[in-house]
C-alpha cells in the first residue's frame, strides 16, 4: 500500500479552495492515509491562544464533516504526538540555515517584518518531520508546498547517507490543473484564508443565501458569452471550473448549455450547484457540533494510531543517530 500524509493549518476558516482543491481528494484517497491538523505550524506567526484552540477543533470537525472516516484513515492533531518535536530537533541538525533561508514561503512571509520567529525559518523542518515520522510515500499538496517536500527529500536522503537507511524518501503529488480556485472578486488571485476578501471567498460553512450573494456579485467582464478562456475571461472561467467541480460535468458541456443564455442565468446555476455541493458538509458539521464528545473521541483514536507508527520510526532514528537507550 502507498501511504499518504498531508496537513492543513488551523488558521482562518476553511474555504471552497481548500475543500475543492485539497480536502475532497483527501476523502477520495483516504485508505491508508494520514491527515493532520498542523497546530504547531500555526504558531509560527503571531496568533491568539484561544483562537488556536477553537480553530483546531473546528477544522477537525470540518474534515470529519467532509467525509474523512476515522475507521478508514488516521485523522489527528499534530501536537497530540509530541515525538514530531523530537524528530524536528534531529533533522534541525541535518538541514542547513542556508537552505531554509532560500524557501519561497519564508521569504514571502518574512518580507517587511521587523523580526520573525525562529519557528518561521524552521517551518519546513517541522513539516519534514511530519512527513518522515510516518514513513510517508506520497504527500498530496498544492503547488506552493512542492519546495518544502523537495527539502524533505533532500534532508531524508542526507540522513540515510550519514546514518544508514532509516527514513522513507517521499514524493509530492499535485492535483491536476484546474484545481486552483480563484477569488470571486479578483479572479487572477487564488482564493485564500489569509487574504482579506470576504466577498471573494466562499466559506464551506456559508449559509446558502450568502453563497448565492457572493456568486451573483462575482467579477466577470463586459461581454455576454459564457466561454472558458482564462486569459480573456478569468472570472467566467473560474465560475465554469467551479460549476464543473460541483456538478462533475465537463466544461465544454457547460459552455454548450450556458453559452448564450446570459450571465444572470449562468450565475444562478453556479450558485445553486455550489449550495448543493457544500450542503452535506455544513449539515454534518452542525450535527457534529451538537456532540463535542464524538470529535474528542475521534481525535484521541487518531493520535493513538499515529503515535504507534511514530514511536517505531523514532526508535530507528535514535538507534541510527547514536542516542543512548534508556534501558
Ligand atoms: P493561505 O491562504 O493562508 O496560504 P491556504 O488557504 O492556502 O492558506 P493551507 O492550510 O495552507 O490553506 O492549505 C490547505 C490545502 O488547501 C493545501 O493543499 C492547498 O494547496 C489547498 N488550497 C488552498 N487554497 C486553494 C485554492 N484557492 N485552490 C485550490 N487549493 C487550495
Ligand atoms: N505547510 C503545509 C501544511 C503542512 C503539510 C505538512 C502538508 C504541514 N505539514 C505535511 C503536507 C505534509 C501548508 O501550508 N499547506
Amino acid at each position: 500500500m502507498t501511504r499518504r500524509f498531508s496537513g492543513i493549518k488551523p488558521s482562518g476558516e476553511m474555504h471552497l479552495g481548500n475543500y475543492a482543491g485539497a480536502v475532497r481528494r483527501w476523502v477520495d484517497l483516504q485508505d491508508d492515509s494520514i491527515y493532520c491538523v498542523v497546530d504547531l505550524h500555526a504558531m509560527t506567526v503571531p496568533y491568539e491562544p484561544a483562537e488556536l484552540t477553537a480553530e483546531t477543533r473546528r477544522l477537525a470537525m470540518l474534515l470529519l464533516a467532509s467525509g474523512l472516516d476515522p475507521e478508514r484513515c488516521i485523522l489527528f492533531v499534530q501536537s497530540h504526538v509530541p515525538l514530531v518535536a523530537e524528530l524536528t530537533w534531529v533533522l534541525n541538525c541535518i538541514a542547513t540555515v542556508g537552505e531554509l533561508r532560500r524557501m519561497t514561503q519564508f521569504k514571502e512571509k518574512g518580507r517587511g517584518q521587523e523580526s520573525v520567529s525562529a519557528g518561521l525559518l524552521d517551518y519546513p523542518v517541522l513539516m519534514a518531520a511530519d512527513i518522515l515520522l510516518y514513513d510517508t510515500d506520497e504527500v498530496p499538496v498544492g503547488e506552493d508546498q512542492i519546495q518544502h517536500v523537495e527539502l524533505t527529500r533532500d534532508v531524508a536522503t542526507r540522513f540515510n547517507h550519514r546514518f544508514g537507511d532509516t527514513l522513507v524518501v517521499p514524493k509530492a503529488t499535485v492535483p491536476p490543473v484546474g484545481a486552483r480556485v480563484k477569488d470571486l472578486q479578483d479572479p487572477t488571485a487564488k482564493m485564500s484564508k489569509s487574504v482579506d476578501s470576504p466577498q471573494g471567498t466562499i466559506l464551506v460553512l456559508d449559509e446558502p443565501a450568502r453563497i448565492t450573494k457572493k456568486v451573483k456579485s462575482a467579477v466577470t467582464d463586459s461581454e455576454t458569452e459564457v466561454r472558458f478562456d482564462v486569459g480573456a475571461k478569468p472570472g467566467i472561467s473560474n465560475l465554469l471550473s467551479l460549476l464543473s467541480v460541483a456538478t462533475a460535468r465537463p466544461v465544454p458541456e457547460l459552455e454548450a448549455e450556458y453559452g448564450t443564455g446570459g450571465y444572470g442565468t449562468f450565475k444562478g446555476a453556479v450558485a445553486e450547484a455550489l449550495v448543493e455541493y457544500l450542503r452535506p458538509v455544513r449539515e454534518r458539521y452542525h450535527e457534529l457540533a451538537a456532540d463535542p464528545g464524538e470529535v474528542t473521541r475521534c481525535l484521541a483514536l487518531g493520535a493513538e494510531k499515529a503515535e504507534a507508527i511514530a514511536s517505531a520510526t523514532m526508535d530507528r532514528v535514535r538507534a541510527a543517530t547514536g542516542l543512548l537507550p534508556l534501558r
